[in-house]
């Protein structure tokens, strides 16, 4: 289901707002080279995806854009860091980023790993910086505790250990879930999460919209692993078939692809579902979920 031109030109122009964003909050100092590298990996392509959503969750339910921009900018950062973490030698060794050198190939792999090292505190600062006041403080804090548990060994973090210690390996099915739900799935539940606190709704609305993000965090993945597959390196903007040289375990590998890509399905029928049955009246949040599933 394509998007039509309304959607299409709504999307953009949320990506076009978290990126001037972006270039407001990131700082530039010296020493020049590490800013640079900070700003190349962050600044420079990048669909902003999790920005959107969670802009998109906190208007949702009654908050205001600028509410929820310094979260976005902060996980954007976070997403960015973490491809550059990602892209290195001793991780997925890729040379190419969102059509261009990755990090460590543009500025050297120390240079790339202390750029990402930087960009961890960075995101909190923008995220405390920029929030406005009328932001209540226990909503903050609460939001720093779920940011933490979402990118470190809770979330991002243990989700590439396992991935990165199982390479080679065949692993069950549970395991491959474990690793989906935490290198991939934590940050979109976080996008979506953030936002909606950030908006002061309720738990219900909370646990509503968390099922939700569950659902189109996995069909992200799914996709990403299906177009690994049958994506050219232009429309990746990274170099494709990297999977399969690894042996790597994804959805496809250990689902088949056909399989793949009826689960894909089942999670875009599934997030639907919770925003129509739940009066969720959001068509960005409709749109990105088609979007997401129809990338393939
Ligand atoms: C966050 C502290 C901390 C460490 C990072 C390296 C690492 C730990 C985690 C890796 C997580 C990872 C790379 C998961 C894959 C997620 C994924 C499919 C990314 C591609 O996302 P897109 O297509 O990228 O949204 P763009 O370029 O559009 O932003």
């Amino acid at each position: 289901m394509q998007l039509n031109l309304q959607s299409k030109e709504y999307l953009k122009n949320q990506q076009k707002k978290i990126e001037q964003k972006l270039e407001e909050f990131m700082p530039m100092s010296y020493p020049v080279r590490l800013f640079e590298a900070m700003s190349y990996s962050t600044l420079e392509g990048g669909k902003r995806l999790r920005g959107i959503l969670c802009v998109e969750s906190c208007k949702t339910f009654n908050g205001s854009e600028e509410t929820a921009f310094p979260m976005a900018c902060a996980i954007e950062i976070i997403h960015a860091q973490s491809l550059i973490h990602d892209d290195l030698p001793c991780m997925d060794n890729d040379d190419f980023r969102r059509g261009k050198p990755s990090t460590h190939k543009q500025f050297g792999a120390a240079q790339a790993i202390l750029a990402g090292d930087a960009m961890i505190p960075l995101a909190y600062e923008i995220f405390l910086k920029h929030t406005p006041s009328k932001v209540k403080p226990e909503s903050k804090l609460r939001l720093l505790e779920e940011f933490s548990q979402t990118i470190g060994a809770t979330g991002l973090v243990g989700g590439q250990f396992v991935d990165v210690e199982t390479e080679g390996t065949l692993i069950d099915a549970e395991t491959l879930t474990f690793i989906h739900a935490n290198k991939t799935g934590a940050l979109y539940r976080f996008s979506l999460r953030s936002g909606a606190i950030l908006a002061g709704c309720s738990e219900s609305q909370l646990a509503l919209i968390t099922s939700f993000a569950e659902a189109i965090g996995l069909a992200f993945q799914i996709s990403d692993d299906i177009l690994d597959i049958t994506g050219s390196k232009e429309a990746l903007g990274k170099t494709p078939g990297k999977d399969s040289a690894s042996n790597k375990n994804t959805y496809p590998k250990i689902h088949g692809l056909e399989e793949s890509k009826i689960e894909l399905n089942k999670q875009r029928k599934k997030a639907l579902h919770f925003l129509n049955e739940n009066n969720i009246n959001s068509q960005a949040l409709f749109d990105i979920t088609n979007f997401i599933a129809d990338r393939i």
